[in-house]
């Protein structure tokens, strides 16, 4: 069936990591994060892809190119972020008038609920979560879904709109609908109609995750690095030990003494080590460097990202092109134990993380024996002096 993937959003609340690059190329186990669902999608049945992307930026084509899995791909362009229903407007004219799938492209899914809801039109993706309260609850009666709220102040189930729909044709006739509350455009409205119109199926996700703040983007790669090939085509020397599953991309160098624990994707050009220690899910992105006596845990390094010599990285997300410099430790825990806090669009949001560390913009960088506290984030380009001891976003 052919699938509209919605990837033209500002991705504000990924912050400072979208001010680079759009969301849906960030990293996720060796690939673009939206590359995952697309895959996820190709299996399922999709037949073509038309992917709404922003205009500011080709950086979504550059990432993932003309197909995916055999599957052809064609780019069409939201003008402005107007909301999701306007994103799916902008591919009415490259849609064939049948049936379609809608995904957001920056979620993760898992291949057999993407099958499910394939083959079942017309179907919303549908997922229980803790949080309901923050995304469109579903109401769902006789085994249809009949109503969806907004972010409910006082949600009425834990079933939750997982951003994933199969539709029927007439459905490309709906989409232009007013403005919401919140100033949007929005597909919910679009939905409510079709749910109004035919007996929509709730599919039940078995897995999903929306990748939507940074520490989203270290559970993305938690769910899919263990998925890899665990392969060795880069060169490691034979003094470095890896266990568990860990994938060495072509042109990658594991140096000696290093240890890696899987799960961990060390990408093409990266370079570990000497005497290196990389645990927990760990990505560290093409070109990146891990140098001499770095401990690496749980953290994701983007492309050009350079550790230092004796350096501390914990369950952080070190942007592009960031440089610590030796001796740079971050902090990861907070002395109560409760989950650290990192400040989203303004306000300080719990990660519900016990363990977070930094989210660091591209092209930071730290000056020698730099201490940077749990959960803050540097922007991009932003410098630390040597010895400094930073507690603040900057
Ligand atoms: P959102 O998660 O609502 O928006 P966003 O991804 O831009 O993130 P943030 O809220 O942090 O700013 O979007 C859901 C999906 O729809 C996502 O895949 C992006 C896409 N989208 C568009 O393509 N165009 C739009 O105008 C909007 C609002 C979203």
């Amino acid at each position: 069936m052919q699938t509209v993937v919605l990837a033209a959003g500002s991705g504000t609340r990924m912050r400072p990591l979208t001010e680079t690059q759009p969301k849906p190329t960030l990293p996720v186990a060796g690939r673009p994060l939206i590359g995952h669902a697309l895959s996820g999608a190709a299996a399922a049945g999709a037949s073509r892809f038309i992917i709404v992307v922003n205009p500011h930026t080709s950086a979504v084509e550059e990432a993932i190119g003309e197909t995916v899995d055999g599957v052809p791909v064609e780019y069409v362009t939201q003008t402005e972020q107007r909301g999701t229903a306007d994103a799916v407007a902008a591919a009415l004219d490259a849609l064939d008038p049948e049936p379609f799938v809608v995904l957001n492209g920056d979620s993760l899914y898992d291949e057999a609920s993407l099958a499910k809801l394939y083959a079942s039109t017309p179907a919303v993706g549908s997922f229980r979560v803790d949080n309901p309260s923050s995304y469109g609850v579903l109401t769902v009666t006789d085994g249809r879904v009949t109503d969806v709220v907004e972010k409910p102040t006082d949600p009425e189930s834990n079933l939750i709109n997982a951003g994933g729909y199969a539709l029927p044709t007439e459905v490309q006739q709906w989409l232009d609908v007013p403005e919401s509350e919140r100033g949007e455009l929005e597909f919910t409205d679009v939905l409510l109609r079709v749910c109004e119109t035919f007996d929509v199926t709730p599919v039940s996700f078995d897995r999903w995750l929306d990748v939507g703040r940074p520490w989203d983007l270290l559970a993305a790669n938690e769910w899919k690095t263990p998925e890899v090939e665990p392969t060795i085509e880069g060169t490691v020397d034979d003094d470095a030990t890896l266990s568990g599953n860990v994938h060495v991309a072509p042109g990658a160098t594991v140096r000696s003494g290093v240890v890696i624990d899987g799960p961990a994707y060390i990408d093409t050009g990266a370079t570990v080590g000497p005497n290196a220690y990389i645990r927990g899910t760990t990505y560290v992105g093409p070109d990146a460097k891990v140098g001499h006596a770095v401990e690496v845990k749980n953290s994701v390094l983007m492309a050009g990202a350079t550790v230092g010599h004796l350096s501390y990285v914990g369950d952080s997300i070190l942007g592009c092109d960031t440089n610590l410099g030796a001796g740079t430790k971050i902090a990861n825990l907070r002395h109560d134990g409760q989950p650290v806090q990192l400040t989203v669009k303004g306000e300080r949001v719990s990660t519900g993380r016990r363990k977070f560390g930094v989210v660091l913009g591209a092209g930071a960088k730290t000056g020698i024996n730099t201490s940077l506290n749990a959960g803050l984030t540097l922007s991009p380009g932003a410098a630390t002096t040597p010895g400094e001891v930073v507690t603040r976003d900057r």
